[in-house]
Protein backbone atom coordinates (compact mmCIF):
# COMPACT_ATOMS: atom_id res chain seq x y z
CA UNK A 1 0.00 0.00 0.00
CA UNK A 2 2.80 2.17 0.59
CA UNK A 3 3.24 4.00 -2.60
CA UNK A 4 7.50 4.53 -1.04
CA UNK A 5 10.12 3.21 -4.06
CA UNK A 6 7.22 3.14 -6.64
CA UNK A 7 7.15 7.16 -7.99
CA UNK A 8 4.33 8.05 -9.94
CA UNK A 9 5.85 9.44 -12.91
CA UNK A 10 2.15 10.49 -13.88
CA UNK A 11 1.42 12.34 -10.56
CA UNK A 12 -0.10 15.83 -11.33
CA UNK A 13 1.39 16.32 -14.61
CA UNK A 14 -1.71 17.08 -16.25
CA UNK A 15 -2.31 19.64 -13.98
CA UNK A 16 0.57 20.87 -13.09
CA UNK A 17 0.80 22.19 -16.85
CA UNK A 18 -2.87 23.07 -17.43
CA UNK A 19 -3.71 25.00 -14.06
CA UNK A 20 -0.72 24.72 -12.07
CA UNK A 21 -2.98 27.19 -9.54
CA UNK A 22 -4.54 24.33 -8.15
CA UNK A 23 -1.77 21.86 -9.31
CA UNK A 24 0.01 24.00 -6.40
CA UNK A 25 -2.84 23.70 -3.53
CA UNK A 26 -2.69 19.62 -4.10
CA UNK A 27 0.66 19.81 -3.56
CA UNK A 28 0.58 21.52 -0.44
CA UNK A 29 -1.92 19.27 0.89
CA UNK A 30 -0.19 16.32 -0.04
CA UNK A 31 3.19 17.72 1.74
CA UNK A 32 0.48 18.88 4.64
CA UNK A 33 -1.00 15.37 5.24
CA UNK A 34 2.49 13.91 5.54
CA UNK A 35 3.98 16.61 7.42
CA UNK A 36 0.74 16.45 9.99
CA UNK A 37 0.20 14.28 13.03
CA UNK A 38 -3.77 14.01 11.14
CA UNK A 39 -6.21 13.23 15.00
CA UNK A 40 -9.76 14.05 13.75
CA UNK A 41 -11.19 10.88 13.88
CA UNK A 42 -13.27 11.14 10.54
CA UNK A 43 -10.28 11.23 8.63
CA UNK A 44 -7.77 8.72 7.19
CA UNK A 45 -5.66 8.27 4.42
CA UNK A 46 -6.84 5.96 1.50
CA UNK A 47 -4.46 3.36 -0.39
CA UNK A 48 -2.92 4.35 -3.76
CA UNK A 49 -5.56 1.96 -5.66
CA UNK A 50 -8.75 3.62 -3.93
CA UNK A 51 -7.18 6.70 -5.24
CA UNK A 52 -6.85 5.36 -8.95
CA UNK A 53 -10.22 3.90 -8.74
CA UNK A 54 -12.07 7.12 -7.25
CA UNK A 55 -9.63 9.29 -9.98
CA UNK A 56 -10.85 7.23 -13.05
CA UNK A 57 -12.55 7.73 -15.73
CA UNK A 58 -15.54 6.27 -14.21
CA UNK A 59 -16.62 9.52 -13.31
CA UNK A 60 -17.96 10.28 -17.13
CA UNK A 61 -20.76 8.21 -17.15
CA UNK A 62 -24.66 8.56 -16.21
CA UNK A 63 -26.67 5.95 -14.80
CA UNK A 64 -29.82 6.95 -12.97
CA UNK A 65 -31.36 3.51 -12.05
CA UNK A 66 -29.91 0.21 -10.69
CA UNK A 67 -28.16 -2.36 -12.37
CA UNK A 68 -30.23 -3.68 -15.32
CA UNK A 69 -33.32 -1.03 -14.98
CA UNK A 70 -31.08 2.20 -15.63
CA UNK A 71 -32.30 5.68 -17.74
CA UNK A 72 -29.24 5.80 -19.84
CA UNK A 73 -27.40 2.94 -22.08
CA UNK A 74 -24.02 1.70 -22.50
CA UNK A 75 -24.66 0.72 -18.92
CA UNK A 76 -22.62 -2.69 -19.40
CA UNK A 77 -19.52 -1.73 -17.29
CA UNK A 78 -21.61 0.28 -14.76
CA UNK A 79 -23.75 -2.05 -13.83
CA UNK A 80 -20.83 -4.72 -13.46
CA UNK A 81 -18.92 -2.31 -11.38
CA UNK A 82 -21.94 -1.59 -9.00
CA UNK A 83 -23.06 -5.18 -8.53
CA UNK A 84 -19.76 -6.23 -7.85
CA UNK A 85 -19.57 -3.39 -5.25
CA UNK A 86 -22.56 -4.39 -2.94
CA UNK A 87 -21.63 -7.91 -3.32
CA UNK A 88 -18.01 -6.86 -1.61
CA UNK A 89 -20.04 -5.10 0.98
CA UNK A 90 -22.61 -7.67 1.89
CA UNK A 91 -19.58 -10.48 2.40
CA UNK A 92 -17.94 -7.49 4.38
CA UNK A 93 -20.98 -6.60 6.66
CA UNK A 94 -23.06 -9.85 6.35
CA UNK A 95 -26.16 -7.66 4.52
CA UNK A 96 -29.29 -8.77 3.06
CA UNK A 97 -29.45 -5.86 1.16
CA UNK A 98 -27.45 -2.98 0.00
CA UNK A 99 -27.49 0.15 -1.63
CA UNK A 100 -23.90 2.06 -2.61
CA UNK A 101 -25.24 4.89 -4.32
CA UNK A 102 -25.63 7.57 -1.43
CA UNK A 103 -23.53 10.73 -2.21
CA UNK A 104 -22.56 10.14 1.77
CA UNK A 105 -23.48 9.65 4.75
CA UNK A 106 -25.94 12.60 5.39
CA UNK A 107 -27.82 11.85 2.18
CA UNK A 108 -28.10 8.25 3.62
CA UNK A 109 -29.46 8.93 6.66
CA UNK A 110 -32.24 11.40 4.53
CA UNK A 111 -33.24 8.78 2.54
CA UNK A 112 -34.50 6.99 5.61
CA UNK A 113 -36.66 9.37 6.92
CA UNK A 114 -38.24 9.90 2.68
CA UNK A 115 -38.33 5.71 2.84
CA UNK A 116 -40.01 5.08 6.37
CA UNK A 117 -41.88 8.78 8.04
CA UNK A 118 -43.94 11.06 7.09
CA UNK A 119 -43.19 14.59 7.91
CA UNK A 120 -44.39 15.57 11.13
CA UNK A 121 -44.36 11.74 12.29
CA UNK A 122 -41.26 11.14 15.31
CA UNK A 123 -37.86 9.69 15.39
CA UNK A 124 -35.59 9.55 17.76
CA UNK A 125 -31.57 9.74 18.07
CA UNK A 126 -29.03 10.95 20.17
CA UNK A 127 -28.36 14.70 20.38
CA UNK A 128 -25.81 16.29 19.11
CA UNK A 129 -24.44 17.43 22.47
CA UNK A 130 -24.34 14.14 23.93
CA UNK A 131 -22.39 12.42 20.75
CA UNK A 132 -24.82 12.38 18.10
CA UNK A 133 -24.86 13.30 14.86
CA UNK A 134 -27.04 16.71 12.91
CA UNK A 135 -29.18 14.03 10.95
CA UNK A 136 -30.36 12.26 14.34
CA UNK A 137 -32.92 15.02 14.95
CA UNK A 138 -31.13 18.08 15.61
CA UNK A 139 -33.04 21.07 15.74
CA UNK A 140 -30.85 22.84 12.67
CA UNK A 141 -30.71 19.99 10.50
CA UNK A 142 -33.98 18.72 8.12
CA UNK A 143 -34.52 15.82 10.08
CA UNK A 144 -34.97 18.06 13.46
CA UNK A 145 -36.74 20.13 11.72
CA UNK A 146 -39.23 17.91 9.17
CA UNK A 147 -40.02 15.66 11.88
CA UNK A 148 -40.91 15.51 15.45
CA UNK A 149 -37.46 14.98 16.86
CA UNK A 150 -37.12 13.79 20.41
CA UNK A 151 -33.48 13.31 21.60
CA UNK A 152 -32.09 10.93 24.30
CA UNK A 153 -28.54 11.52 25.65
CA UNK A 154 -25.79 9.75 27.66
CA UNK A 155 -25.50 9.65 31.70
CA UNK A 156 -23.94 12.32 33.57
CA UNK A 157 -21.99 10.00 35.90
CA UNK A 158 -20.44 7.42 33.32
CA UNK A 159 -20.77 9.20 29.99
CA UNK A 160 -22.63 5.79 28.52
CA UNK A 161 -26.19 5.91 26.55
CA UNK A 162 -28.83 6.17 29.01
CA UNK A 163 -30.62 3.13 27.99
CA UNK A 164 -33.29 4.03 30.92
CA UNK A 165 -34.33 6.94 28.99
CA UNK A 166 -34.20 5.73 25.32
CA UNK A 167 -36.69 3.04 26.57
CA UNK A 168 -38.99 5.50 28.61
CA UNK A 169 -38.72 8.19 25.79
CA UNK A 170 -39.51 5.49 23.03
CA UNK A 171 -42.17 3.88 25.29
CA UNK A 172 -44.09 7.59 25.67
CA UNK A 173 -43.65 8.78 21.92
CA UNK A 174 -43.32 5.23 19.73
CA UNK A 175 -41.32 6.93 16.78
CA UNK A 176 -41.30 5.75 13.93
CA UNK A 177 -37.50 5.71 13.80
CA UNK A 178 -35.01 5.13 16.18
CA UNK A 179 -31.35 5.98 15.30
CA UNK A 180 -28.66 4.75 17.20
CA UNK A 181 -25.26 5.82 16.33
CA UNK A 182 -22.36 8.38 16.83
CA UNK A 183 -19.98 10.68 16.04
CA UNK A 184 -18.14 11.40 19.67
CA UNK A 185 -18.76 8.72 21.35
CA UNK A 186 -15.91 6.99 22.98
CA UNK A 187 -17.72 3.33 24.13
CA UNK A 188 -19.31 0.47 22.18
CA UNK A 189 -23.03 1.03 21.32
CA UNK A 190 -25.27 -1.64 22.22
CA UNK A 191 -27.21 -2.17 18.97
CA UNK A 192 -29.05 -5.11 20.64
CA UNK A 193 -30.90 -3.15 23.31
CA UNK A 194 -31.77 -0.41 20.85
CA UNK A 195 -33.03 -3.23 18.76
CA UNK A 196 -35.12 -5.02 21.45
CA UNK A 197 -36.19 -1.06 22.56
CA UNK A 198 -37.50 -0.66 18.59
CA UNK A 199 -39.36 -4.28 18.90
CA UNK A 200 -41.05 -3.05 22.03
CA UNK A 201 -42.27 0.10 20.45
CA UNK A 202 -43.00 -0.73 16.83
CA UNK A 203 -40.29 1.68 15.91
CA UNK A 204 -37.89 0.78 12.45
CA UNK A 205 -34.30 0.88 14.18
CA UNK A 206 -31.51 2.55 12.28
CA UNK A 207 -28.17 2.14 13.25
CA UNK A 208 -25.49 4.65 11.71
CA UNK A 209 -21.88 3.27 11.80
CA UNK A 210 -20.58 5.94 10.24
CA UNK A 211 -17.49 6.55 12.44
CA UNK A 212 -16.86 2.45 12.93
CA UNK A 213 -17.79 0.67 9.64
CA UNK A 214 -14.30 -0.28 9.82
CA UNK A 215 -14.53 -1.70 12.77
CA UNK A 216 -17.48 -3.14 12.00
CA UNK A 217 -15.74 -4.96 9.03
CA UNK A 218 -12.90 -6.27 11.26
CA UNK A 219 -14.85 -7.76 13.67
CA UNK A 220 -13.34 -4.98 16.66
CA UNK A 221 -16.97 -3.32 17.54
CA UNK A 222 -20.07 -5.51 17.61
CA UNK A 223 -21.69 -5.68 14.48
CA UNK A 224 -25.28 -4.51 14.53
CA UNK A 225 -26.58 -6.18 11.34
CA UNK A 226 -27.82 -9.19 13.00
CA UNK A 227 -29.87 -6.82 15.36
CA UNK A 228 -31.25 -3.90 13.52
CA UNK A 229 -33.49 -2.60 10.57
CA UNK A 230 -31.73 -0.70 8.51
CA UNK A 231 -27.90 0.36 9.00
CA UNK A 232 -26.31 3.78 7.04
CA UNK A 233 -22.66 4.60 6.84
CA UNK A 234 -20.27 7.01 5.76
CA UNK A 235 -17.23 4.96 3.66
CA UNK A 236 -14.54 7.15 3.98
CA UNK A 237 -13.76 6.75 7.69
CA UNK A 238 -12.79 4.34 9.26
CA UNK A 239 -13.25 2.05 6.41
CA UNK A 240 -10.66 3.63 4.55
CA UNK A 241 -12.90 4.11 0.86
CA UNK A 242 -13.37 6.97 -0.82
CA UNK A 243 -15.99 9.92 0.47
CA UNK A 244 -19.12 8.22 -0.04
CA UNK A 245 -21.94 6.47 1.63
CA UNK A 246 -24.10 3.65 2.28
CA UNK A 247 -27.29 1.71 3.04
CA UNK A 248 -27.63 -1.55 4.17
CA UNK A 249 -30.81 -3.56 5.23
CA UNK A 250 -33.24 -5.94 6.05
CA UNK A 251 -34.51 -6.90 2.51
CA UNK A 252 -38.37 -6.15 3.48
CA UNK A 253 -37.30 -2.67 3.19
CA UNK A 254 -35.06 -2.83 0.34
CA UNK A 255 -37.64 -1.50 -2.65
CA UNK A 256 -39.02 1.92 -0.06
CA UNK A 257 -34.98 2.39 0.41
CA UNK A 258 -33.52 1.95 -2.81
CA UNK A 259 -36.53 4.01 -4.41
CA UNK A 260 -35.73 6.97 -1.43
CA UNK A 261 -32.00 6.75 -2.80
CA UNK A 262 -32.94 7.48 -6.57
CA UNK A 263 -35.45 8.59 -7.42
CA UNK A 264 -36.75 10.50 -3.99
CA UNK A 265 -33.56 12.17 -3.57
CA UNK A 266 -30.58 11.69 -5.71
CA UNK A 267 -29.92 11.36 -9.55
CA UNK A 268 -26.68 9.53 -11.07
CA UNK A 269 -24.90 7.55 -8.82
CA UNK A 270 -21.28 8.59 -8.79
CA UNK A 271 -19.72 5.78 -10.26
CA UNK A 272 -15.85 6.76 -9.78
CA UNK A 273 -17.17 6.43 -5.76
CA UNK A 274 -18.12 3.34 -6.81
CA UNK A 275 -15.03 1.92 -7.66
CA UNK A 276 -13.25 3.47 -4.87
CA UNK A 277 -15.32 1.84 -2.10
CA UNK A 278 -15.09 -1.50 -4.42
CA UNK A 279 -11.69 -1.30 -3.97
CA UNK A 280 -11.71 -0.60 -0.50
CA UNK A 281 -14.26 -3.14 0.69
CA UNK A 282 -11.94 -6.28 -1.71
CA UNK A 283 -9.33 -4.20 0.91
CA UNK A 284 -11.58 -4.75 4.03
CA UNK A 285 -11.17 -8.60 3.66
CA UNK A 286 -7.86 -8.80 4.09
CA UNK A 287 -5.81 -9.81 7.57
CA UNK A 288 -3.97 -6.76 6.79
CA UNK A 289 -7.26 -4.34 7.09
CA UNK A 290 -8.06 -6.51 10.23
CA UNK A 291 -4.70 -5.91 11.83
CA UNK A 292 -5.01 -2.60 10.91
CA UNK A 293 -8.61 -2.44 12.87
CA UNK A 294 -7.14 -3.67 15.84
CA UNK A 295 -4.16 -1.15 15.97
CA UNK A 296 -6.68 1.09 15.85
CA UNK A 297 -8.52 0.74 18.63
CA UNK A 298 -4.87 -0.73 20.82
CA UNK A 299 -3.70 2.65 19.73
CA UNK A 300 -6.59 4.64 21.15
CA UNK A 301 -6.63 2.82 24.09
CA UNK A 302 -2.93 3.69 24.75
CA UNK A 303 -3.23 7.47 23.52
CA UNK A 304 -6.28 7.29 26.58
CA UNK A 305 -4.28 5.76 29.36
CA UNK A 306 -0.97 8.14 28.39
CA UNK A 307 -3.64 10.79 28.36
CA UNK A 308 -5.06 9.90 32.36
CA UNK A 309 -1.67 9.51 33.01
CA UNK A 310 -0.96 13.27 32.52
CA UNK A 311 -3.86 14.74 34.08
CA UNK A 312 -6.28 14.80 31.31
CA UNK A 313 -9.96 14.43 31.92
CA UNK A 314 -11.30 12.24 29.39
CA UNK A 315 -15.47 11.95 28.79
CA UNK A 316 -16.30 8.61 29.66
CA UNK A 317 -12.52 7.93 31.65
CA UNK A 318 -11.33 5.97 28.27
CA UNK A 319 -12.08 4.72 24.87
CA UNK A 320 -13.34 1.07 23.59
CA UNK A 321 -13.28 2.39 20.14
CA UNK A 322 -11.29 4.98 17.70
CA UNK A 323 -12.20 7.70 19.23
CA UNK A 324 -11.50 9.80 22.23
CA UNK A 325 -13.20 12.73 24.19
CA UNK A 326 -11.19 15.32 26.28
CA UNK A 327 -12.56 17.88 28.40
CA UNK A 328 -9.51 20.54 28.85
CA UNK A 329 -10.97 22.82 31.40
CA UNK A 330 -9.13 21.66 33.88
CA UNK A 331 -5.93 23.01 31.98
CA UNK A 332 -7.05 26.28 32.36
CA UNK A 333 -8.28 26.86 28.31
CA UNK A 334 -10.92 25.82 26.17
CA UNK A 335 -11.16 22.97 23.43
CA UNK A 336 -11.11 25.46 20.87
CA UNK A 337 -7.81 27.11 22.11
CA UNK A 338 -6.49 23.91 22.10
CA UNK A 339 -7.07 22.70 18.57
CA UNK A 340 -6.03 25.78 17.48
CA UNK A 341 -2.24 25.74 19.63
CA UNK A 342 -2.49 22.02 18.38
CA UNK A 343 -2.85 22.45 14.84
CA UNK A 344 -0.25 25.32 14.80
CA UNK A 345 2.04 22.84 16.58
CA UNK A 346 1.17 20.24 13.44
CA UNK A 347 -1.25 18.16 15.20
CA UNK A 348 -4.52 18.07 14.09
CA UNK A 349 -7.93 17.85 15.98
CA UNK A 350 -11.28 19.35 16.07
CA UNK A 351 -12.75 21.22 19.49
CA UNK A 352 -15.81 19.62 20.34
CA UNK A 353 -18.70 19.60 22.55
CA UNK A 354 -18.70 17.53 25.55
CA UNK A 355 -22.00 15.53 27.32
CA UNK A 356 -23.32 18.61 29.62
CA UNK A 357 -20.95 21.05 28.41
CA UNK A 358 -21.74 25.10 29.21
CA UNK A 359 -19.54 26.17 26.48
CA UNK A 360 -21.35 27.08 23.03
CA UNK A 361 -20.46 24.81 19.98
CA UNK A 362 -18.08 27.42 18.31
CA UNK A 363 -16.04 27.37 21.87
CA UNK A 364 -16.59 24.54 23.52
CA UNK A 365 -14.99 22.74 26.50
CA UNK A 366 -13.65 19.45 24.77
CA UNK A 367 -11.42 18.29 21.47
CA UNK A 368 -12.11 15.20 19.38
CA UNK A 369 -9.40 13.13 18.70
CA UNK A 370 -9.28 9.60 17.24
CA UNK A 371 -6.49 6.62 15.82
CA UNK A 372 -7.41 5.87 11.97
CA UNK A 373 -5.21 7.96 10.39
CA UNK A 374 -2.36 7.80 11.84
CA UNK A 375 -2.61 3.60 12.29
CA UNK A 376 -2.75 4.17 8.86
CA UNK A 377 0.38 5.53 8.54
CA UNK A 378 1.75 2.73 11.03
CA UNK A 379 2.19 4.50 14.92
CA UNK A 380 1.88 2.63 17.62
CA UNK A 381 2.17 2.10 21.16
CA UNK A 382 5.76 4.11 21.52
CA UNK A 383 4.31 6.90 19.34
CA UNK A 384 0.81 7.27 21.58
CA UNK A 385 3.40 8.37 24.37
CA UNK A 386 4.91 10.76 22.43
CA UNK A 387 2.17 12.02 21.14
CA UNK A 388 0.40 12.71 24.90
CA UNK A 389 3.74 14.43 25.58
CA UNK A 390 3.36 16.65 23.23
CA UNK A 391 -0.22 17.37 23.77
CA UNK A 392 0.31 17.68 27.29
CA UNK A 393 3.10 20.38 26.55
CA UNK A 394 0.86 22.25 24.21
CA UNK A 395 -1.84 22.77 26.65
CA UNK A 396 0.72 23.99 29.57
CA UNK A 397 2.25 26.27 26.19
CA UNK A 398 -1.37 27.28 25.56
CA UNK A 399 -2.37 27.95 29.26
CA UNK A 400 1.34 29.59 29.97
CA UNK A 401 -0.18 33.11 30.67
CA UNK A 402 3.93 34.24 31.15
CA UNK A 403 4.37 33.89 27.17
CA UNK A 404 3.21 36.33 25.02
CA UNK A 405 1.84 35.40 21.40
CA UNK A 406 5.62 35.10 19.69
CA UNK A 407 6.73 33.27 22.57
CA UNK A 408 3.62 31.05 22.05
CA UNK A 409 4.39 30.80 18.21
CA UNK A 410 8.30 29.95 18.81
CA UNK A 411 7.04 27.03 21.31
CA UNK A 412 4.42 25.53 18.96
CA UNK A 413 6.66 25.56 15.75
CA UNK A 414 9.28 23.89 18.13
CA UNK A 415 6.94 21.28 18.61
CA UNK A 416 5.69 21.23 15.09
CA UNK A 417 9.34 20.43 14.07
CA UNK A 418 9.53 17.12 16.15
CA UNK A 419 6.54 16.40 14.90
CA UNK A 420 7.67 16.55 11.61
CA UNK A 421 10.94 14.64 12.10
CA UNK A 422 8.30 11.76 13.48
CA UNK A 423 6.25 12.21 10.23
CA UNK A 424 9.65 11.49 8.34
CA UNK A 425 9.74 8.43 9.30
CA UNK A 426 6.04 7.10 9.01
CA UNK A 427 5.04 7.51 5.60
CA UNK A 428 1.13 8.01 4.75
CA UNK A 429 -0.59 5.64 2.01
CA UNK A 430 -1.99 6.90 -1.02
CA UNK A 431 0.31 10.36 -1.19
CA UNK A 432 3.14 11.07 -3.61
CA UNK A 433 6.51 10.11 -2.80
CA UNK A 434 9.68 9.64 -4.67
CA UNK A 435 11.98 6.77 -4.46
CA UNK A 436 13.96 7.78 -1.46
CA UNK A 437 10.92 8.95 0.35
CA UNK A 438 11.09 12.66 -0.28
CA UNK A 439 7.42 14.11 -0.66
CA UNK A 440 6.57 14.61 -4.51
CA UNK A 441 6.36 18.49 -5.52
CA UNK A 442 7.47 19.23 -1.82
CA UNK A 443 9.32 22.68 -3.98
CA UNK A 444 6.25 23.77 -5.35
N1 LIG B 1 -18.38 15.24 9.92
C1 LIG B 1 -18.31 13.89 10.43
C2 LIG B 1 -17.40 13.79 11.59
O1 LIG B 1 -16.37 14.46 11.59
O2 LIG B 1 -17.65 13.03 12.50
C3 LIG B 1 -19.65 13.36 10.77
O3 LIG B 1 -20.47 13.53 9.69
Amino acid sequence: MQSVGMPNIQFMTSITKSDPEVAAIIHAENKRQHDKIRLVPSENYVSRAVLEATGSIMTNKYSEGYAQDRYYEGQQQIDKLELLCIERAKAVFGAEHVNVQPYSGSPANQAVYVALAEPGETIMGLSLADGGHLTHGDKVSISGKHYHAVQYGVREDDGAIDFDQVESLAKKYKPRIIFCGTTAYPRFVDFEKFAKIGREVGAVVVADIAHISGLVAAGVHPSPIPHVDVVTTTTHKSLRGPRGGMIMCKNEFAEALDKAVFPGLQGGPHNHTTAGLAVALKEAQTQEFKQYARQIVRNADALAKALIDRGFCLSSGGTDNHLILIDVTNKGITGRQMAKALDASGIVCNFNRIPFDKRPAMNPSGIRIGTPAITSRGFGPDEMVRLADWIETIARFRSDETLDLSGRKKAYRAVAEEVKDLCDQFLAPGLFYDTDGELRGKSI
